[in-house]
């Protein structure tokens, strides 16, 4: 135990000054106990662009175990915040207060948490010099090698969102085992440059089940289940992304440090539907796509998917819009799988008359995409069969989305025209996510109704006939090349 430096009293009247000042009212701060052992280390990493910026925080408790946090620091060069995630932030001048949200306040000794931001600058970027965590300075090393206070197990802390989370995924996973992967003609191949096949389940809206996606649920997929892949299904409208766009960029975010953690791979699916051009939620896009692509940067287990299901568009619009939205990936994730929705709710045009040879002659203008087919099996049969099969020879092809039963998201499971989907599927290793990991009251749901009020996810007896369909298809060897 030591008394607070004089220092750190200092840093934390002026935290609580500059809170106030921000907000226009008192900030109550964490009370800092004089007898507790207080100490902190901090990391700050930048990708940073003409004019722009993203920093990624590491922030490590050295001291006593702590339930609420405030870490303070002050821009050197008149830099501002423009959005952040996973604490809350305000600034007054150059001084910055970023406050922890309700599932990171809790710091045990010797765990660390990750928090980000992005940020304008004008004439200049650079490092703060000076971080305080609950009025404390941080002086500590963040490096495992720091010393530990007390001889006490340190609480295992989740894996930093960056800049390298690679090396805290577990082994045996699907992402340790197949690492980044890239389009290689018409497939998509591992490390080894072998083609693969991912199964895996798409999360229902996060705006309405975000209690279906939690320690327990990710364990499943992850273990019981085997998959290699959750889709993380962001819708735009319906109470969507359009609503609250820093508070789904920041769902999102964890969700996709959820499945890293696990070894999966993370599909970001920004959910357009109605209205079906995706022009509409272009800049919505831009924006939402800078921000997750640069939080995920550095990780080997993200792909991006531009949009779900573009309807009552041309081709060309759609492709214009990828075209625009490709780069701003691209800038911040250069050899990340983008994969860009087809016409007629990404039917490869089929459910609007059309074919697959309107992309086939004028694919879009860049390298690593695909392109996404959906389908739901008691409505899409033989003729979209035909048409994928004749597709998969020209273009690399995700299914992204597809459900068991009718395209209402409803009705029975069609086990035999589902079977003969998924069969083809696996002959051609064409990846897929099924719609959905939830407890949604409707027959493409994999969970009763009301699953997800409860803990237990493995096993079957929680599942519905799709449910139960989905779980033994995906469960089944991957068989991943690793030569
Ligand atoms: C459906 C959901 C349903 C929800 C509806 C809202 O299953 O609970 O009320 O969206 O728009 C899609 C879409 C997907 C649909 C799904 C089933 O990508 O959003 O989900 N579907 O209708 N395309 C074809 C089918």
């Amino acid at each position: 135990m030591r008394l607070l430096p004089r220092a750190s009293r200092r840093a934390l009247i002026a935290a609580g000054a500059i809170g106030a000042l921000a907000m226009g009212v008192t900030i109550a701060l964490p009370a800092v106990n004089a007898m507790a052992a207080s100490g902190c280390a901090v990391t700050y990493t930048t990708n940073q662009w003409q004019g722009g910026f993203t920093a990624n925080i590491t922030i490590k408790n050295l001291g006593d175990p702590i339930n609420g946090w405030t870490l303070g620091f002050t821009f050197p060069n008149g830099q501002q915040v423009t959005q952040g995630w996973s604490a809350t932030y305000t600034q007054s001048g150059a001084a910055v207060i970023a406050r922890s949200m309700d599932y990171n306040g809790s710091l045990a000794t010797n765990a660390s948490t990750g928090i980000g931001f992005n940020g304008s600058w004008t004439t200049a970027n650079g490092t703060p010099t000076s971080f305080t965590l609950n009025g404390t300075v941080c002086t500590g090393s963040t490096t495992p090698s720091s010393p530990a206070p007390s001889n006490s197990p340190s609480a295992s802390p989740r894996p930093s969102a960056s800049p390298s989370p690679s090396p805290s995924q577990p082994a045996g996973t699907p992402v340790s085992i197949n690492g980044q992967l890239r389009v290689c003609g018409v497939n998509l191949c591992n490390r080894f440059n072998r083609p693969i096949q991912l199964r895996g389940m798409s999360t229902h809206g996060i705006q309405w089940f975000a209690n279906c996606y939690n320690d327990n649920s990710l364990n499943a997929l992850a273990s019981d289940w085997q998959a290699d892949l959750l889709r993380v299904s962001m819708y735009v409208q319906e109470q969507g992304y359009e609503t609250n766009p820093a508070g789904f960029t920041n769902q999102v975010n964890n969700l996709v440090e959820e499945a890293t953690e696990r070894g999966l791979y993370a599909m970001i699916d920004f959910h357009t539907l109605t209205p079906g051009d995706p022009m509409y939620n272009l800049e919505r896009a831009k924006t939402f796509f800078a921000a997750v692509s640069a939080r995920h940067a550095a990780k080997n287990n993200v792909i991006y998917e531009i949009t779900n299901e573009p309807n009552g568009v041309s081709w060309s619009t759609i492709k214009n819009y990828a075209e625009q939205v490709i780069p701003v990936i691209r800038a911040n994730d250069p050899d990340a799988v983008v994969i860009v929705g087809t016409r007629g709710w990404s039917s490869l045009g089929v459910s609007e008359g059309g074919n697959s040879t309107e992309i086939i002659n004028n694919k879009v203008n860049a390298t690593n995409i695909m392109y996404a087919f959906h389908f739901y099996a008691a409505s899409h049969k033989d003729n979209y069969r035909a048409e994928v099969e004749r597709a998969a020879a020209a273009l690399p092809i995700f299914v992204t989305e597809f459900g068991t039963v009718t395209y209402t998201g409803g009705g029975a499971v069609d086990a035999s025209s589902s079977t003969a989907w998924l069969d083809m599927l696996d002959r051609l290793k064409i990846g897929y996510a099924n719609w959905t990991y939830s407890d949604a009251n409707e027959g493409s749901a994999a969970f009763k109704p009301g699953t997800c009020n409860g803990s237990q996810y493995a096993g079957t007896s929680v599942l519905t006939e799709s449910g139960n369909f989905m779980r033994s298809r995906i469960r089944t060897p991957d068989n991943f090349p690793t030569t």
